[in-house]
């Protein structure tokens, strides 16, 4: 399908004027509500991506979006050089709904990651007493946890760390979802922590074994090693549970939350902890400029109200049965896979077909079908397509956005 001009002239602007990290979908989008977003030419989408599971809670909730207005008109960043009257309310409302001690806010999800490697890292050293600079974090393969230095020197995608050298020194990696190499791994005294996340998002939606987070968490509290769950993905409802750990009754020692934590409005995230662990870091010895603000302390509760007001983890566990339910049943020749929990899913596909360059056809030329017929989804490497609508998608739109996923996935 090809681009109107209007919509052609502001996909010139990015090409020209902007940094050119990523690949987009041909679809300007400028509008969107619940689980519904229009291009500039007024063309309607359901929208199977949910920026990544940052907006659970639909595209501009009233009830999020007033919290941002009303806030915006009275203050909206005082820097933590002062106190605020939203952050302490919030952290304290926060807390109690996590059941965590302490919050530490940010703004981006590897913001988060990155601040909770410090503290375990901090941790280690003056509460584990592991001698100076010898600190390990164990992580594993097909990882991702965002963008920066620290996090991509754990990276095992090239992608992600080709050319961006010299990394950071002190990640162990290990296999995921192989509980024997954790155990082996942990034999090393000098580990901090275990970060994991419960579902590999980027990796293509991989739901580890029955049992591999319980267990990892018992090993790492048997070796005094903290674990630390990146659920910036997997969090807030998305996978069926507050937490993709609830599944598995573990209580990450670090717990980071980002995205959906603003319901997609602006930056929020953070990381959770006890007190022992938090109050290791020290006035002056960690911040940022927007961390706390209370425009973000407003948004995120009004996020989370949203989540518990409108019951969005247990409607992602039910849509997510019947969406993985109607696509299994499809037993479509081009289908390997059909894997999630919850509202946060992937078809891996076996290539199939010729594509318009008479080239075997992947998840990226199945993302342009479903375009066509009003769905946007992303594929996450060649053979694997995500599907994470906002938990608030009616049942009519899941049917209507199934519907058009399987006329895909029975072509041949
Ligand atoms: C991009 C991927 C998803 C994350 C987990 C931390 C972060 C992310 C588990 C960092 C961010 C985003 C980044 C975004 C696309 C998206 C993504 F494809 F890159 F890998 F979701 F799977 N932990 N994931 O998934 O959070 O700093 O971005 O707020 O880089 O294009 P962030």
């Amino acid at each position: 399908m090809s681009l109107s001009i209007k919509a052609q002239t502001l996909v010139e602007l990015e090409k020209k004027y902007g940094a050119q990290n990523y690949a987009p979908l041909p679809v300007v989008l400028s509008r969107g509500l619940g689980a519904k977003v229009w291009d500039v030419d007024g063309k309607e989408y359901l929208d199977f991506l949910s920026a990544y599971s940052a907006v659970n809670q639909g595209h501009c909730h009233p009830k999020i979006i007033k919290a941002l207005t009303d806030q915006a008109a009275k203050l909206t960043l005082t820097s933590r050089a002062f106190y605020n009257d939203q952050l302490g309310p919030y952290e304290k409302w926060i807390c109690n709904v996590f059941g965590y001690e302490r919050l530490l806010p940010a703004n981006s999800g590897v913001e988060a990651v990155e601040t909770a490697i410090k503290l375990t890292r901090k941790w280690g050293y003056e509460v584990k007493k592991i001698p100076q600079d010898q600190a390990k974090i164990i992580v594993v393969e097909g990882n991702f946890h965002g963008r920066t230095l620290g996090v991509i020197s754990a990276s095992t995608d090239p992608d992600s760390r080709t050319n961006f050298g010299p990394l950071m020194p002190g990640f162990q990696v290990i296999p995921y979802n192989d509980i024997l190499m954790l155990e082996i791994a942990l034999r090393d005294p000098h580990v901090a922590g275990f970060l994991v996340e419960p579902i590999q998002g980027e990796a293509g939606v991989k739901v580890p074994d029955v049992g591999y987070l319980r267990r990892a968490y018992d090993l790492c509290k048997r070796s005094n090693v903290l674990f630390v769950a990146d659920e910036v993905q997997t969090g807030l409802a998305r996978t069926g549970r507050m937490f993709a750990c609830d599944y598995e009754s573990v209580k990450p020692d670090v717990l980071i939350v980002g995205k959906a934590l603003s319901g997609g409005v602006l930056p929020v995230s953070g990381v959770f902890a006890s007190h022992e662990i938090m109050l290791t870091i020290k006035p002056g010895q960690h911040g940022s400029t927007f961390g706390g603000n209370p425009l973000a302390c407003v948004v995120a509760r009004a996020a989370i109200e949203v989540i518990i007001e409108e019951h969005l983890i247990e409607r992602a566990a039910k849509l997510g049965e019947i969406f993985r339910a109607e696509l299994k049943s499809l037993n479509s020749p081009i289908v390997k896979e059909v894997r999630g929990k919850g509202l946060l899913n992937a078809v891996e596909i076996i290539p199939h077909g010729k594509n318009a360059k008479g080239e075997l056809k992947t998840a990226y030329d199945l993302c342009h079908e479903l375009l066509d017929l009003g769905v946007l989804a992303k594929q996450t490497h060649t053979h694997t397509i995500r599907f994470a609508p906002p938990l608030v998608i009616s049942d009519e739109d899941l049917e209507l956005g199934l519907k058009a996923i399987k006329s895909v996935l029975t072509q041949l």
